[in-house]
């Protein structure tokens, strides 16, 4: 059994929507701030994270952020062969969950790995036996989304105070949120 964390990153407004036609539902500046900082931040300055994502969550990045800076992007798609030909050289393409995995075990200079969507790669990294935290973004507002966080199993994952995480509520503009974060029972 490896010992590959995969931590999940997301925000989901109050109907746990994450997405709507390919973008985010909403703009918020320091949210993305803290998504940049956590998937990125190593305590060891020799080593990187790396980041798992599906194919939809890749074209879903701006062009001029992608692949996200400072971090190894790993892509999942049932297409591998022609995913790889449309992204840049450096970006790792894999079918499945557990080829990330095996893929991120070849590299000890790999510190934190981060799930960072969309739905169907957040449901299988959930039930994955080497799923860690979630760090989920609650948005206390709802918006139009056709797409949304899996359900969270409130038997095995329950709420815990993590230190260096800010726990107030949060406020851009017209729009509140809490930083929260579930731990696997
Ligand atoms: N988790 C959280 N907390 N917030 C999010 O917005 C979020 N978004 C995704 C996954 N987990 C999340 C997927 N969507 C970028 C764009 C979309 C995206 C994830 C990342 C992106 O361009 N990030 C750049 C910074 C962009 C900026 O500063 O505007 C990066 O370097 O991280």
């Amino acid at each position: 059994m490896s010992k590959v964390k995969l931590n999940l990153i997301a925000a989901a407004c109050e109907n746990m929507g994450i997405g709507t036609n390919g973008t985010l539902p909403w703009r918020l500046k320091k949210e993305m701030a803290y998504f940049t900082t956590m998937t990125t931040q190593v305590s060891d300055p020799t080593k990187v994270n790396a980041v798992i994502m599906g194919r939809r969550t890749w074209d879903c990045i701006p062009d001029k952020y992608r692949p996200l800076d400072n971090r190894i992007n790993i892509v999942m798609t049932h297409n591998v062969d022609s995913v790889k030909e449309n992204v840049p050289e450096g970006v790792i393409v894999v079918p499945g969950l557990d080829e990330a995995i095996s893929y991120i075990e070849k590299r000890p200079d790999i510190e934190a790995t981060w799930v960072i969507g969309g739905s169907s790669i957040y449901k299988a990294a959930m039930t994955h036996e080497n799923c860690g935290k979630i760090y989920l973004t609650e948005i206390q507002k709802s918006f139009d989304c056709d797409t949304f966080f899996p359900n969270i199993d409130k038997q095995q994952f329950h709420l815990v105070d993590e230190e260096k995480i800010p726990s107030e509520k949060q406020v851009e503009g017209d729009i509140s949120y809490y930083f929260r974060v579930y731990k696997r029972l």
